[in-house]
């Protein structure tokens, strides 16, 4: 049997049966590029950081919801980046942020398509752990992006800036726009995404610092990450709280809708809103005076990345241990830090002085 009609029957038996039982009837070898670095990298479990990129690969990218821009942006640095390595894009995932056990779908899909590795942003930390270790014993690589899910249910996680950071200078943002007193509140997108509850764990510890001791966060609010229900979101925490002073709103769609809230009502300017939104999204509220500074990292240089992250696992330059570094084309030199994370960088913020020179 050829090793192409091999994968395919392989594939088509997992998609039937369990993937243990396709595994072993496949004898493992389920993938037909067990050579070079990959394979030295298999059996001896360490980094051949000399290994050759390999080529004519497949990723499959699994953003948390397809129809957000923000993904829109980041995946589109994983396209660009994979067809300049000579390997193929495709991705695929639910049009919803709420949608896990769609996003657990997906995941199969992917794996039942024998990609080589997936970049997977995840809606919940836990939920799609059995699908992720189901695809790591297929030899599939899986590299998180944007939002994590446990360490031991992927090879590495590709994140966006140290979350200790940016859940700190939210606060830190949002306090020197109210004079470090009055209720503030948070819209955040998902209540079970990993990365905004990370953040904002890192949001409550900053506030306990004695300088803020005039703050009260009064409520998390959850949006979904959907326009219409960050918006009335906003509308209720304003209705709740008459005497909110700012909202901080880790998610470029919820800060958005809580922007064009606030920039049609009697709030606009006198209710502070910062957080997590792209430079060309927040635009207009910026110069309209409702916002005056909030941050945000490259989304495209996120996936850029998570794609090159996912060439150098399957190549076996890295296998997302601590101290391992790799080159990530013109983005430079990176070091897998502990618990498998790589991260992008520091994020910039942004206001009306610099705005006009991101287009993204
Ligand atoms: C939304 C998503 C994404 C997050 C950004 C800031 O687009 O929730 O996961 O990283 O906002």
């Amino acid at each position: 049997m050829r090793k192409a009609t091999l994968r395919r029957s392989c594939a088509a038996l997992a998609a039937v049966t369990s993937f243990a039982l396709a595994a072993t009837a496949c004898g493992g070898t389920t993938k037909e590029d067990v050579k070079d670095g990959a394979a030295s990298a298999a059996a001896t479990g360490k980094a051949d950081p000399n290994a050759e990129l390999k080529k004519g690969l497949t990723v499959g990218f699994l953003p948390k919801q397809v129809n957000n821009p923000y993904f829109t942006s980041a995946d589109k640095g994983g396209e660009a980046a994979l067809k300049e390595l000579g390997s193929s894009y495709k991705e695929v995932g639910p049009s919803s942020a709420t949608d896990t056990s769609g996003q657990v779908s997906y995941v199969n899909t992917l794996t039942q398509q024998q990609v080589d590795a997936m970049a997977v942003s995840a809606q919940d930390p836990g939920a799609l752990c059995t699908a992720l270790k189901q695809a790591m014993s297929n030899d599939i690589k899986v590299v998180t992006y944007d939002s994590d899910t446990k360490p031991e249910c992927r090879n590495a996680f590709v994140s966006q800036a140290s979350a200790e950071d940016l859940g700190r200078t939210e606060v830190q943002l949002l306090a020197e726009q109210i004079g470090y007193k009055g209720e503030i509140a948070v819209l955040s997108a998902a209540q079970t995404a990993t990365n905004q509850n990370t953040w904002i764990d890192f949001m409550k510890d900053e506030l306990t610092d004695p300088k803020y001791k005039d703050i009260k966060l009064v409520k998390v609010a959850y949006g979904n990450d959907d326009a219409q229900q960050s918006f009335q979101q906003t509308q209720g925490l304003l209705q709740e709280y008459p005497n909110l002073k700012g909202i901080i709103s880790p998610t470029t769609v919820g800060i958005k809708a809580a922007a064009q809230y606030l920039s049609g009502s009697k709030y606009k300017g006198k209710v502070k809103l910062t957080g997590l939104g792209t430079p060309n999204d927040m635009r207009k509220y910026v110069k309209n005076g409702t916002v005056d500074a909030f941050e945000l990292w490259d989304p495209s240089k996120l996936g850029e990345l998570a794609a090159r992250t996912s060439v150098a696992l399957v190549s076996g330059q890295i296998t997302g241990k601590e101290g391992e570094t790799f080159t990530a084309g013109s983005m430079g030199e990176y070091t897998i830090g502990k618990d498998g994370v790589i991260s992008l960088g520091k994020p910039t913020v942004f206001n009306k002085d610099n705005i006009d020179k991101f287009d993204f």
